[in-house]
């Protein structure tokens, strides 16, 4: 790390926890201080020091059509012509609410907030509200923010009640929340013969993205979809990662799956803050004022974030801009692939579309206890040497890489080749 963001992050630690306004930033997992970054533009960051990297944390998502998109950023500098919020609704809310509705299949009416957390902690309590019952069934390694019904471990043992993941989050609440292994569905049916009358509603990443990537195994997700259904337990999908990223309709419109509710986030505020709720309208038609079931925001809806949202989403349904994202993700995972096994590397590549995540070891990575079967220190050596070469990666093996429009086979070539030289080193 260079100069400037040493002398940055150590006036950062006196008056900023770690440092860091959220905790991944600050490097731990890969033992590494943070690079402090100044801009970014395309698929590049520059940091404090003047030093360019090819970025695939994209702001952890947001940012598929890569940084400062020229119509993005023209439209944010006209919409400042009109002022920055209001605190009443506008025409743009109601432009991408409709953007939204007819993107995204199951989607009938949405409720715009502004980060993932507070659209998950909403559809949980409206999911509460509207069926009468408190339990929420979560997956082990999904992760959905840190509202404290989220922040919570699975108990000892298979479908017991959770364990708070965090001081600070009731023991009595954490109770309420079953946290079950990824891919698993044997561990459903367990969990809903045993508190079937007591779930409110299934939250689940349809394709996590925050245990490195794991894709649901065939039938899955189905059955998820079929035992919900028949037991009036509703199923919401956090897309917060997924949506407008695997395809426009998220993993929803993949899967061929309807869920009840659908949280929203990231790439649809284009790089603003965003969230979003939505789903069936007899279910989203409880919500305050139409309903009594409440949830507010000083900044929801945003005039900025929903330009921002609302032209990144125009220039995506161009869907052509997914092929060429697929073709790009799959050369530099197979590189990678590659140069792994060249440099005799034992490696693991999950991916879906432009989402992906490398895991060192042979077995293959499924669910949360396989990712923490695999080697996480030989992936911190690796991102150390892939910074130390100017490639951004995310800084755990936790995360998802994630690949933009802006990414090109240039940068994509030198990705991988800094990558043999990582795997030699290791
Ligand atoms: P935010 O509250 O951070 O906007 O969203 C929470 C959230 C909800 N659901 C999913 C599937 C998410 O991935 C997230 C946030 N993702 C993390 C990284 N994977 C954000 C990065 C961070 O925590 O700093």
């Amino acid at each position: 790390m260079g100069s400037r963001s040493k002398e940055l992050f150590l006036k950062a630690q006196e008056i900023i926890p770690g440092g860091v306004n959220s905790p991944v930033r600050a490097g731990r997992n890969v033992g590494v201080d943070p690079p402090f970054i100044q801009r970014a533009d395309g698929c590049y960051l520059w940091d404090a020091d003047g030093k360019r990297y090819v970025d695939y944390v994209c702001s952890w998502g947001p940012m598929i059509l890569g940084h400062r998109h020229p119509e993005v950023i023209q439209a944010i500098n006209d919409a400042l012509e009109n002022g920055t919020s209001y605190g009443a609704p506008t025409e743009l809310e109601v432009n991408l609410a409709e953007m939204i509705v007819e993107t995204v299949p199951s989607v009938e009416m949405v409720r715009m907030v502004n980060s993932g957390t507070e659209a998950t902690m909403s559809a949980i309590r409206l999911a509460r509200g509207f069926t009468g019952r408190n339990v929420i069934i979560k997956f082990d390694g999904c992760y959905h923010g840190h509202s404290d019904s989220c922040l919570v471990c699975a108990g000892s043992g298979l479908a017991t009640f959770g364990i708070p993941g965090s001081p600070g989050v009731p023991a009595d609440l954490a109770r309420l929340t079953v946290s079950l292994p990824f891919n698993n569905l044997k561990a459903v049916e367990t969990a809903v013969e045993k508190y079937s009358d007591q779930i409110a509603a299934v939250i689940i990443e349809p394709i996590a993205g925050n245990m490195g990537v794991i894709l649901p195994e065939e039938g899955f997700l189905e059955g998820i979809r079929n035992i919900t259904k028949e037991h009036d337990i509703l199923l919401i999908f956090d897309e917060i990662i997924t949506g407008f990223r695997v395809s426009p309709g998220g993993a929803q419109e993949l899967y061929h799956i309807k869920p009840d509710l659908t949280c929203l986030g990231k790439i649809i505020g284009g790089g603003l803050p965003v969230g979003a709720y939505g789903g069936r309208r007899d279910i989203m038609s409880h919500v305050a004022p139409d309903g009594d079931i409440y949830q507010a925001g000083t900044l929801s809806g945003n005039p900025l974030a929903m330009t921002a949202g609302l032209v990144t989403l125009r220039i995506l349904k161009n869907r052509e801009i997914y092929a060429k994202i697929e073709e790009k993700s799959e050369v530099l995972f197979s590189g990678l692939r590659d140069a792994a096994r060249q440099a005799g590397i034992d490696l693991i590549i999950n991916r879906a579309g432009s989402m992906g995540a490398i895991f060192f070891g042979k077995n293959p990575v499924v669910d949360f206890e396989s990712v923490q079967k695999t080697e996480s220190s030989k992936y911190a050596s690796f991102y150390r040497e892939m910074l130390a070469q100017k490639i951004y990666l995310a800084p755990s093996p936790f995360e998802a890489l994630f690949v933009s429009a802006a990414h090109n086979e240039k940068t994509i070539t030198k990705t991988i080749d800094a990558a043999f030289r990582s795997f030699k080193r290791l």
